[in-house]
């Protein structure tokens, strides 16, 4: 099992989240007018399934050209800046991504390259979330400008604060932000905060947040691969498949697995290695309803858990929720996911 030490969650302060400047949807350009842009399709490895690639110290010749797509990076307010309705990028590596002739082209090697990544993730994660029905039919989940930031961090890492609501991205190892896996799992942490200030200040809280983190990184890939008809050819459990190529020596590559036969019994007190008993519970979920209706039944069951739930509780609330928006064999099955991993009380 890959050890998940390079990627501690550091809270700067639980609590109160600092106002954040709330931005409604923009005025969308049109599609014809969207800047297109040259991102990774999710990572390197799991778009070739070359377990072989290494970061080469950022050399742009270590990815070959296979790994990246050109997709548009919709809902940009306009400026020039990636900034937009649903994420805004600062970067204090390099200076800031501008289009030329309507294109953001960089290679792996351009500090530009993750903030353009940084942008079009974020934001097609919120995409994701609203497909669901998320700021329509359901509750809003995140449904503000996101703000990022990508710096020169000591140590291999990436988080999330909930004082200001920020995401960092750190470039130890491969850079962080180059893994769309890796940007989707600190999103995840957004998403939460939003619906739950604060949330996360148990151990097994902090499990879940992990776990989500890592369940919405596979989630809104696999998504985005069937979308834009973009290749896998790694396992869909296997989160982090590119990042993880710099601290781990078995294959395949993985920061992390949801698809794990880790127990409550296995427990061990660290957020990240219990998470993955949340995380398998999870992708069982989907494997039995499908990935939509699992992922509205587990998005919208957060919005009832605590600050410092316990898996019992926000196994039972998301059981609940399965029963309230669909009925008893959706309800179930979720059941049958959570006890599979030795949930009490399910
Ligand atoms: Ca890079
Ligand atoms: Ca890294
Ligand atoms: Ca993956
Ligand atoms: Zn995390």
């Amino acid at each position: 099992m890959p050890h998940p030490i390079n990627r501690r969650l550091f809270r700067a302060s639980i609590g109160v989240l600092a106002a954040a400047a709330v931005l409604g949807p923009q005025i969308p350009a049109s599609a014809a007018q969207d800047p297109s842009a040259r991102v990774f399709m999710v990572n390197p490895v799991q778009a070739t399934g070359d377990q072989g690639l290494t970061d080469d110290k950022d050399a742009a010749t270590a990815v070959p050209a296979s790994a990246y797509a050109t997709a548009a990076l919709r809902n940009l307010d306009g400026s020039g800046s990636l900034s937009g309705a649903w994420v805004t990028v600062r970067s204090e590596t390099g200076s800031a991504a501008r289009p030329i002739d309507g294109a953001y082209v960089y290679d792996r090697h351009s500090d530009q390259f993750e903030q353009v990544m940084a942008y079009f993730w974020v934001n097609e994660s919120q995409e994701y979330l609203q497909s669901l029905g998320f700021g329509s039919e359901l509750p809003a989940a995140n449904a503000r400008q996101q703000p990022v930031r990508i710096n020169q961090w000591g140590a291999d890492n990436s988080f999330f604060t909930d004082k200001k609501a920020e995401i960092r991205f750190g470039k130890g190892g491969v850079d962080d932000a180059e893994d769309a896996e890796v940007i989707v799992h600190e999103y995840g942490h957004a998403v939460h905060n939003a619906q739950v200030p604060g949330f996360g200040t148990s151990e097994e809280a902090g499990s879940i947040g992990e776990a989500f983190g890592d369940y919405l990184a596979v989630s809104v890939g696999d998504h985005a691969d069937a979308k834009y008809g973009w290749p896998r050819d790694t396992d869909l459990a296997c989160v982090g498949d590119w990042d993880s190529v710099s601290y781990t020596s078995s294959l395949p590559h993985c920061l992390r697995r949801v698809d794990g036969d880790k127990t409550y019994a296995d427990k061990v007190g660290e957020v990240h290695a219990d998470g993955e008993i949340w995380s398998r519970a999870l992708f069982d979920i989907r494997t039995a309803l499908g990935a939509r209706t699992a992922d509205r039944i587990i998005v919208n069951a957060q919005f009832g858990f605590a600050p410092d739930t316990s898996f019992e509780d926000a196994a039972l609330k998301t059981i609940a929720t399965a029963q309230d928006m669909y009925g008893a064999h959706e309800a179930d099955a979720v059941r049958q996911a959570f006890a599979a991993r030795g949930i009490p009380g399910v």
